[in-house]
């Protein structure tokens, strides 16, 4: 089954947005062999955008603001929130490149994207669906519009084709720890080791993207923690935290900053970093328990 027949139960809107997205990462997927340079320029974080970064940023504004579809539209390659023009009431956030520093290295990386009805700083519970698409050996789209994760690979006719409905994520112990271990803070360091006790095998790419797919489908955790000297962590509450954690709470799963669900969070900025742990609802109930001091 193709993307557009799985998406006929919902909204018209909501339906167009995913498959207008889908077809922008087509091109992405097809645009890395001759983009593999650093551009000139840095995002707000101050890291240099690479040239792909760039690409994939300006390909999404480009498809999206004519399309209509659109209302509100914020990157994390942009400083503000855009506005287009749109009879729709649709927001959309995008991570147009995770883990873009692995493009050099021929790793898979992704584009995120949160969809919400009204402002995209709404807390991520608010949000109406979110994507992720993966660039691997296989070009992968994982979507959600509050009913079930759906995974669609795509084909050698430039289709993407349901692969798997309902994904429901692993029981497999898999670990995937960002941050250096001597930075930990206290909590964060007797979960990793509790992880480690109890025989979770090390699995990290620096891809948040590949990272959390693989413990959608095997199980696990991912954690990019607060640690000393950066107590708000590194990964962005509404890039990448938000749709990701949105994802995996729909397969069955849980997203926490180690003290509550990050889906509550009322976003306090864009470009807001939050502490991050995702995966299982066993992982996520542990390290809560452990930054309680329980
Ligand atoms: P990016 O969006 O600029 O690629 O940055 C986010 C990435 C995540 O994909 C990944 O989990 C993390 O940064 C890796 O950071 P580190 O290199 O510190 O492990
Ligand atoms: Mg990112």
């Amino acid at each position: 089954m193709q993307l557009s027949d799985h998406l006929e139960a919902y909204d018209e809107d909501l339906k167009q947005v995913v498959i207008r997205i889908s077809e922008v990462t087509k091109k992405i997927s097809r645009g890395f062999a001759s983009r593999q340079g650093v551009s000139d320029s840095s995002n707000i974080y101050g890291e240099q955008q690479l040239t792909m970064d760039k690409w994939a940023d300006e390909l999404l504004i480009a498809e999206l603001r004519p399309s209509g579809l659109v209302k509100s539209f914020a990157s994390e390659e942009q400083p503000d929130v855009l506005t287009f023009k749109s009879s729709t009431d649709i927001g959309v956030t995008v991570d147009p490149l995770d883990g873009s520093s692995l493009i050099g290295v021929n790793l898979a990386v992704g584009t995120i994207v949160g969809i919400y009805r009204g402002s995209v700083l709404s807390p991520g519970s608010e949000m109406v669906g979110a994507m992720y698409v993966l660039y691997g050996p296989l070009t992968t789209l994982n979507y959600c519009l509050g009913d079930g994760v759906h995974e669609f690979v795509l084909n050698d006719h430039g289709e993407f084709i349901l692969q798997e409905q309902n994904v429901m994520i692993g029981g497999s112990k898999i670990y995937a720890p960002g941050a250096l271990r001597r930075d930990y803070l206290p909590a964060h360091r007797e979960f990793i080791e509790t992880l480690e006790e109890e025989g979770y095998k090390l699995r990290y790419s620096g891809s948040f993207v590949a990272d959390v797919h693989q413990i959608l489908h095997k199980g696990g955790v991912f954690t990019y923690p607060a640690y000393q000297g950066r107590e708000q962590g590194k990964l962005r509450l509404l890039f990448e935290v938000n749709p990701m954690g949105y994802i995996v709470t729909h397969a069955g799963g849980a997203a926490s900053n180690g003290e509550q669900n990050v889906l509550t969070l009322k976003p306090l900025s864009v470009s807001q970093r939050v502490p991050v742990y995702i995966g299982g609802k066993k992982e996520i109930e542990l390290v809560e328990n452990l930054m309680k001091g329980e």
